[in-house]
């Protein structure tokens, strides 16, 4: 079933109930003397290139790559548009390797058709710190599909991250692969309900008017928090502490530092907006939250093209109850223009979806592990690791 994934040190389906296997890395790494030198061979047409991503013509190029054939919902009225600046935000976080932004082009017509990154991330795994790769941005062009280039890829990232000294990794998908760690939900929030159903991405519910649905999810104009205001820099430290606090929660989560707060909490227009709550006598900061900005293009609709989505990304309540920070988080991302609010149910996302009018929608975001095993299964509110 699968030829390319049962060669692979993965969680496999026929060990899933077996609790005899250990807990822990499922390949030792090598000595860095013994990993391949030359990148693995591509059908002859093809060929690996590194991508320069401060080159504007090369962001150029991988941004309308991924415009025209990254993920599609589906019935594919939706695709992923990831915008220019959030591709960068994604790609340069610190540490980064330029190596591991991997393009694939046509020798002829030098046309980039296929792509695959990591960057690196601290993820703890229960008590264990490990320094991993975050793979994203797998894409193939559409003309090129089922011709086993995808695997070829992955085993080039994997070159490529070993090279770095690196031997686990961390990744998400829409499908079904040997074996997830978890499988989320995607949860839908409606801002703009008449666009939504305008564009097929929501349907108006039975005995529902148009009107009654506005109604229904209409929300305060400003937010009701006192001291809930955009993070700025000078709150780094402070963030850190509470995110570091919050995430150990879980059984899965990254090991972010200041530097690693900095790069991605701190608020960066059309990218990442954070906000926080400080306490108007203290000063202290008690509670976060943010979400990250990802549109996506619809497809053949005559009114409208773009879906401006608001993806929640880290999220911390100790103060202001869970219901009233989210609300609030919603009431700017309304401000803000969005359509749509999504979140998965990670972390103590349950506590407020359903209370705050979310929707269950048709994905399922399944996430895993390369070279690491798990006991068993986590619970979606065992994981404190959002990927992008
Ligand atoms: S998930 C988004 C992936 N991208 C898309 O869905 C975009 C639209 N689709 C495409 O571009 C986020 C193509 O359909 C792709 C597959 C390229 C997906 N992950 O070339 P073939 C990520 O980027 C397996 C992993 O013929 P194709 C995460 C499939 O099961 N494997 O297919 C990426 C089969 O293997 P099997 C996937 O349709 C994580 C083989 O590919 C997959 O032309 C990558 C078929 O290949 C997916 N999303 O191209 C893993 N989709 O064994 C990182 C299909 O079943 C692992 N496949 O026969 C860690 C590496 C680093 C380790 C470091 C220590
Ligand atoms: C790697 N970082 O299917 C990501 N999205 O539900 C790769 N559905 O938007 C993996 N089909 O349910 C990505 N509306 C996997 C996800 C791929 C994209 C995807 C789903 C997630 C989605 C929408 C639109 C469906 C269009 C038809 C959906 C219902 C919303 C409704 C709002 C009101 C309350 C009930 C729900």
């Amino acid at each position: 079933k699968h030829k390319f994934w049962e060669t692979q040190p993965v969680g496999q389906f026929k060990d899933l109930g077996d609790s005899s296997l250990p807990e822990g890395p499922i390949e030792q790494p090598t000595p860095l003397s013994e990993v391949k030198q030359e990148p693995f061979n591509l059908p002859t047409p093809y060929e690996w290139i590194t991508c320069n991503m401060d080159s504007d013509e090369m962001c150029n190029e991988v941004y309308a790559l991924l415009t025209n054939n990254y993920v599609e919902d589906d019935e594919s009225m939706f695709r992923f548009n990831y915008s220019k600046e959030f591709l960068l935000w994604a790609l340069r976080p610190p540490g980064y390797y330029r190596s591991w932004h991997i393009g694939v082009r046509v020798k002829s017509s030098k046309k980039l058709v296929a792509f695959i990154t990591g960057v690196p991330a601290k993820i703890r795994v229960r008590d264990t710190v490990i320094v991993m790769a975050e793979v994203n941005f797998l894409c193939v062009h559409k003309k090129l599909r089922s011709k086993r280039l995808a695997p070829v890829m992955i085993k080039e990232v994997t070159r490529r991250v070993h090279l770095e000294n690196i031997w686990q990794a961390a990744y998400t998908a829409g499908v079904v692969l040997p074996t997830p760690i978890t499988t989320c939900q995607y949860w839908h929030r409606s801002l703009n309900p008449k666009k939504l159903i305008d564009v097929g991405f929501s349907r108006l519910g039975a005995r529902m008017t148009m009107s009654r649905t506005i109604k229904l999810y209409k929300l305060p104009e400003q937010t009701v928090t006192l001291g809930f205001r955009k993070m700025e820099p000078h709150d780094i430290p402070a963030v850190t502490r509470l995110l570091r606090n919050y995430l150990k929660l879980f059984v899965v989560a990254p090991d972010f530092d200041e530097d690693d707060v900095e790069h991605w909490m701190l608020p960066k227009e059309n990218v990442v907006d954070s906000y926080l709550v400080e306490s108007p006598d203290t000063h202290e900061i008690t509670d976060f939250c943010s979400f990250y900005t990802l549109p996506s293009s619809i497809l053949g609709n005559q009114n409208h093209s773009t879906l401006k989505a608001a993806y929640s990304y880290y999220n911390v309540s100790t103060k202001t109850p869970w219901l009233q920070l989210m609300n609030d988080a919603l009431i700017v991302a309304k401000k803000n223009g969005f359509d749509v609010f999504n979140a998965l149910d990670v972390m103590h996302n349950e506590t407020f979806l359903k209370e705050l009018k979310f929707g269950p929608g048709d994905g399922k975001l399944h996430y895993y592990l390369y070279n690491y095993r798990l006991k068993n299964v986590l619970r979606p509110s065992e994981l404190g690791l959002v990927l992008l």
